[in-house]
């Protein structure tokens, strides 16, 4: 019914095939020739291009979808013949002695790393219109995500080049069709956050065909029947576009050693990752998963060990949707539960994961970084016959192990204290409620924040400084732990070793209404004083000791939302406003002993 001169033959083939699996109504509804001719070659293309993105191609997607949608219509375990077993794995207390062996083993594994954020999904749980990146990690200096993750990259390499000057440690960035030209923005805007632009490397991942029911039929768009709806296929994609780009095959050839990934808002990520990087290099591990301890139900995988009856065993996420069903069909009727420790025996995946890439590159050549599939429909009702809305396949990164022989050596690394790893970004105020009701942490822009302030006044406690507080205080229906707003940049503490070598804990006292800024590569606090605001701001070639600063001032405030104000969509999310005046006095007023080898003052 199209205006033939208008079709290749590529275009005849594709329809026709797509015609053969019974996906006739995509044309059904087309005019005759001349009526909406530049909307069938639009739909035409669309397809074209959804073939062309899907390795597979459409008719391999449709296949895929029909065998995997017949599974779930039917009830069928994903898990048939496992049994899943609290697996062993390394678990660190943040600070002890052995974690900061293992944090000093990684950050000198970290000179031979490349790292790979994953970074295309909108984050519709948070309702928030901006790209997740974005964000500000926490208001008191109001670094974004991305900038934190740039210049604690940074910081690691600036240590590897003591060794190996040159060293460049890449970042590549997963977006999507959502983040793209924001992601690009945010870094070109900022100079890449001092980031060298050839460091940074941006793989874009395609959305798949939805699917409108059980035959696999893709979803038309209702508005704009000449467009098949898309959504994201997951975070798995990334292991696919790492083997197309071509860039793990670069970072072997350029000698690198680990694959270090991570996800777009966890403020906690880079305390942790060296101590993983170290127990992967100790371990030899070709797959390490980094976890905390998980509450049951909790949005987060758990990580189990499955043994088959076969006699072959994996570790391996279970995702968190799933792990309820496994465990009640297997080894407990009550399904996902807290153990006596207020815990569930399964450790929660972060989704940090780091991958030795002596395995991983062979390991993607084979299945060109192809992960396993899943499907999860929301029926309509228990007939399972209708959905409530499109659904589409999924892949996560994480499923990557499931792939590797059995002899591979896949493990995990828990800390101990959930404060010091992990607090994302992702619910809503009224998700995050409804989470916290129920006992669970509500990983809210709120909590995301207020986070990053306890892991540092507990770091600085756990070195011997006196932290007043925290106070309770409730933003956005939270009850939450306030802390004094402690923040440092990784230029000045990427590690615990060196927040001991820079802060000499016993000198220093932080009341509860002290919010305190460090920035800056080599500070040194040895007595400081704070009731009240405190930002140290030095550039990079100065050298500022401080050493018996005793600050007193109003302070910067977090007040509460007034609904009836204008706010930011930031402020929305978190139920707070900070009230961060400008230093009043600059250094120089102040007794504060300075060192300045031939900078710039400010
Ligand atoms: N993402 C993509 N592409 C997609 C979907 C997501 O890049 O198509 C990114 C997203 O930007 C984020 C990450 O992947 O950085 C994770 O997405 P998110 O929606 O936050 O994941 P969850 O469904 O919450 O779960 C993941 C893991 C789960 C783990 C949890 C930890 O699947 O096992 O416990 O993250 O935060």
């Amino acid at each position: 019914q199209g205006n033939e001169a208008s079709f290749s033959q590529e275009d005849a083939r594709l329809v026709n095939a797509l015609l053969d699996l019974g996906q006739e109504h995509l044309f059904t509804h087309w005019p005759a020739p001349g009526q909406h001719d530049d909307d069938k070659v639009r739909q035409v293309a669309q397809l074209r291009h959804l073939d062309f993105n899907y390795n597979g191609g459409l008719v391999g997607y449709i296949q895929n979808a029909q065998r995997l949608l017949e599974d779930s219509r039917a009830g069928r375990n994903p898990f048939e013949g496992y049994t899943p077993v609290v697996p062993d794995g390394e678990k660190l207390d943040y600070g002890s002695e052995s974690f900061q062996e293992y944090e000093e083993l990684g950050a000198e594994a970290a000179g031979r790393a490349a790292f790979v954020l994953v970074a295309g999904g909108l984050g519709e749980r948070l309702g928030y219109s901006g790209i997740k990146l974005a964000l500000p990690a926490e208001s008191a200096t109001g670094t974004c995500f991305l900038q934190l993750y740039v210049e604690s990259i940074l910081a690691l390499q600036a240590r590897a080049q003591q060794q190996r000057p040159g060293t460049r440690l890449p970042l590549a960035i997963m977006t999507s069709g959502d983040t793209h030209k924001r992601t690009i923005k945010l870094l070109e805007d900022n100079h890449h956050f001092g980031m060298d632009p050839a460091q940074v490397h941006l793989i874009k991942q395609e959305k798949v065909a939805c699917l409108s029911d059980n035959n696999a039929h893709l979803a038309l768009d209702g508005k704009d029947p000449f467009t098949v709806q898309t959504k994201p296929h997951g975070h798995g994609d990334v292991h696919a576009l790492l083997h197309s780009s071509g860039l793990v095959k670069r970072w072997q050839e350029e000698g690198l050693l680990w694959v270090c990934f991570f996800q777009d808002t966890n403020g906690l990520v880079f305390r942790a990752l060296p101590a993983a990087l170290g127990v992967s290099s100790r371990k030899d591990y070709d797959v390490n998963s980094l976890a905390v301890p998980r509450k049951a139900k909790e949005a987060i995988g758990g990580i189990a060990q499955l043994q088959h009856t076969s006699g072959r065993s994996m570790t391996i996420n279970v995702e968190y949707n799933q792990l309820d069903p496994l465990l009640r069909a297997t080894v407990n009727p009550e399904g996902d539960v807290n153990d006596e420790s207020g815990y569930s025996p399964f450790p929660g995946n972060i989704n940090q994961l780091v991958l030795k890439l002596s395995s991983y590159a062979p390991e993607l050549e084979r299945t060109q970084g192809i992960i396993a599939e899943f499907v999860n429909p929301k029926y309509a009702d228990a007939s399972k016959t209708q959905f409530k809305s499109s659904t589409r396949l999924e892949c996560m990164m994480q499923d990557f192990p499931k792939e590797l022989p059995s002899s591979a050596r896949v493990g995990f690394t828990v800390i101990n204290q959930v404060w010091a790893a992990y607090s994302p970004v992702k619910n809503s105020p009224a998700d995050a409620r409804a989470k916290a009701a129920e006992g669970n942490p509500s990983h809210s822009a709120t909590t995301g924040e207020l986070d990053i302030y306890e892991a540092n006044c507990r770091s600085l406690q756990m070195i011997g400084t006196t932290v007043e507080g925290p106070e309770p205080r409730t933003f956005n229906g939270l009850d939450v732990q306030f802390w004094p707003r402690v923040v440092w940049s990784p230029a000045f503490a990427a590690t615990f070793a060196d927040l001991k070598a820079k802060v000499n804990g016993p000198g220093v006292r932080v009341g509860s209404n002290a919010s305190l800024v460090i920035q800056g590569r080599q500070v040194e606090v040895a007595k400081l004083d704070v009731e009240g605001a405190l930002v140290i701001k030095a550039g990079p070639d100065a050298i500022v000791k401080v050493d018996g600063l005793e600050v007193r001032n109003k302070g910067w405030r977090w007040m509460a939302l007034n609904p009836d104000k204008p706010m930011t969509e930031e402020q929305f999310i978190r139920g707070f406003k900070p009230q961060t005046a400008k230093p009043q006095r600059s250094l120089d007023e102040v007794n504060i002993k300075l060192i300045w080898r031939g900078c710039d003052s400010k």
